[in-house]
């Protein structure tokens, strides 16, 4: 349309003029994904935004993602300028892990080290030893583990349930999860799954054990899209937000991905798939951010800044 077309060239002139980056991940809106990727951005998952942030040129980032998201690439890049579309994209794992409660849960258990998912406010990750995402976590409890390390893991439970499993760490967990993730059904996968036979069935380990038992691969975004890539099969289903669609059918445009069914029908889930928080990453939102970054802009206290640090870094060393 005539709007979409104004803010599109709009946004183009002023991240030039601006010396701002696009950074945006795979769960916000097609058009979002292909502005980002025409304008020379990145789109990624949670830990490659965040280094992408520190490490690219630009003087302002544009995070179209969620709160955290842009919390973490001011964390990690001070010295620039980080704008978000809206500060009213959160997340249902940030929300239900306050650091009040959050912290006592931790004053009780001293002899646990504290690993937080990056989907958290920058008060939590200050308060934590690790802070992983979805795509290295695996790999850090396992290595906490085998120093005989006990965990307290928040906020997500059922991620926190599969790397548990996966590890046989000693964890104890915080009871959040993602409202998006969360309604994934294995009984209605199991019904679609008998209508798409030769389907291969792709899971995020935000989703319930019932569901990731189901998986021929269970992973982060950025391994998911890799075993769309990879697997020999023609058909997808899939267990995540359909933000992710994009980039799958971009990088295999000879395959069919469908969506994983949540409980509900489409008239009683509450997200069906998607996001409402990445959901407003819209066009207008993003040129209000450029054209007027009052209102807009990411600041963390240094005081937590500092401390919620050590933790990231330790993730990015780690996994450097
Ligand atoms: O569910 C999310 O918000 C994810 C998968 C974030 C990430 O790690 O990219
Ligand atoms: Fe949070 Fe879930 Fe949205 Fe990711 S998809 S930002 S975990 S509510």
């Amino acid at each position: 349309t005539a709007k979409q077309t104004f803010y599109t060239q709009e946004i183009k002139r002023l991240l030039v003029e601006r010396n701002a980056a696009l950074v945006a991940h795979y769960y916000t809106d097609p058009e979002i994904q292909a502005l980002t990727e025409e304008t020379g951005g990145f789109i990624s998952d949670s830990l490659e935004m965040a280094r992408y942030g520190r490490d690219c040129d630009a003087q302002t980032l544009i995070v179209a993602g969620v709160k955290f998201m842009g919390e973490t690439a001011k964390i990690l890049s001070p010295e620039k300028t980080v704008l978000m579309p809206t500060l009213e994209a959160t997340c249902s794992l940030d929300l239900g892990c306050p650091i009040d409660q959050f912290s006592a849960f931790c004053d009780e258990h001293p002899d646990h080290t504290v690993v937080v998912y990056a989907n958290t406010s920058a008060a939590v990750k200050a308060r934590a030893d690790w802070v992983v995402t979805s795509s290295i976590a695996l790999e850090i409890v396992d290595h906490l583990d085998a120093q005989g390390k006990k965990i307290i893991w928040g906020p997500d439970r059922h991620l926190g349930a599969y790397i548990a499993k996966q590890t046989g760490a000693d964890m104890l967990m915080w009871q959040g999860e993602c409202i998006v993730h969360d309604e994934f059904s294995a009984k209605a996968l199991r019904d679609m799954k008998h209508l798409h036979p030769d389907a291969a069935v792709l899971v995020h380990p935000e989703s319930p054990a019932s569901v990731v038992e189901m998986a021929d691969a269970v992973g982060s975004t950025s391994q998911l899209i890799k075993a769309s890539q990879d697997l020999p099969n023609e058909k997808f289903i899939v267990a995540t937000d359909r933000g992710i669609f994009y980039k799958m059918q971009q990088l295999a445009p000879n395959k069919t991905f469908l969506e994983a069914p949540t409980g509900g029908n489409g008239a009683t889930c509450k997200s069906c798939a998607h996001c409402p928080w990445m959901a407003m990453n819209g066009l207008k939102a993003i040129y209000d951010a450029l054209n007027d970054g009052s209102g807009h802009e990411i600041h963390v206290a240094d005081d937590l800044r500092e401390k919620a640090l050590i933790p990231l870094n330790r993730m990015l060393d780690f996994s450097a």
